[in-house]
């Protein structure tokens, strides 16, 4: 085992199947989200196939970020690979009819939390000339869709910081990669409709949407190339969708 990553949101959807595809190919984790309880689950399961540790915190919380990550004992603190997941739309409304503490949520968890994120852990490794970042971005930071105005922007600034990443490091030989995947059926939809299960198993109805592993295998397929190959973007639909809003369901 040679390489550590912490992924963030590591307790759901894509980042827990990304979590499970870097255990099966022994890559040291640090796993965290907010949920102690689904970390501590995760770290029992991976536990027999790598070394996992967990890190509970808010990443729109400065502090809790620094605070945690610091907190990593010397075995964790070498991190060659940082995912940047954790992330989700709250409410699906028109701006004039957007709901403030939806949108204060969205911007402070997708954008600044992965800037937090990221500032905690790049010294180390622009330090070494050696890292990967990899931005989970979204369909929604390519195109802007009816009522997903607020989501849409801050997965449009997660694009912009992907690119200004990959300017700022390349002196420092850092690889950054950022993948925006389409309609994923995870629980994003059930935060995005807090808690509104009916509403959110429809957004998945009627085709095969992609599955958390589907990303989980890409993201995996991205940080397994020779170091000197970096993919910097890329798009992921299921096949029956064309864009935000061209389905081709049954
Ligand atoms: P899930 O809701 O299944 O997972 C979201 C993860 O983010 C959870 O592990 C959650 O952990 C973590 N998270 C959310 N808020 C915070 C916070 N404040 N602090 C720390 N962790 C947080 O959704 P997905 O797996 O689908 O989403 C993962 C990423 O993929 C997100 O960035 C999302 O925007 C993006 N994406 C998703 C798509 C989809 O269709 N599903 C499509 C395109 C992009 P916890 O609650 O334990 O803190
Ligand atoms: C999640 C996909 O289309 O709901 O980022 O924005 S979408």
């Amino acid at each position: 085992m040679n390489q550590t990553a912490l992924i963030t949101g590591a307790t759901s959807g894509i980042g827990k199947a990304t979590a499970e595809i870097f255990a099966k190919n022994n890559i040291r984790l640090i796993l965290c989200g907010r949920r102690l309880e689904r970390l501590l689950e995760l770290q029992e399961k991976l536990s027999t196939q790598t070394e996992v540790a967990i890190l509970q915190f808010d990443v729109s919380k400065r502090e809790e970020v620094e605070k945690a990550i610091n907190s990593l004992s010397e075995k964790f603190n070498h991190i060659d690979i940082l995912i940047n997941n954790a992330g989700n739309a709250h409410g699906l409304s028109t701006l004039q009819e957007g709901n403030i503490d939806d949108w204060d949520k969205m911007m402070d968890i997708n954008v600044k939390g992965l800037l937090y994120v990221s500032k905690a852990i790049i010294p180390q490794m622009t330090k070494r000339n050696n890292g990967f970042i990899v931005n989970i971005g979204s369909i929604a930071g390519k195109e802007v869709y009816p009522n997903g105005n607020v989501y849409c922007a801050s997965k449009h600034a997660v694009n912009a910081l992907n690119k200004a990443m990959r300017i700022d490091l390349n002196k420092h030989n850092i690889r950054v990669s950022g993948i925006h995947p389409g309609a994923v059926e995870t629980e994003f939809s059930d935060v995005r409709f807090k808690g509104d299960t009916k509403k959110a198993k429809s957004v998945y109805t009627g085709y095969k949407a992609l599955q958390a592993e589907d990303i989980a295998d890409i993201i995996y397929f991205v940080i397994s190339r020779p170091y000197h190959v970096n993919i910097e973007d890329l798009v992921v639909y299921p096949t029956a969708q064309a864009s935000a809003t061209i389905l081709n369901r049954d």
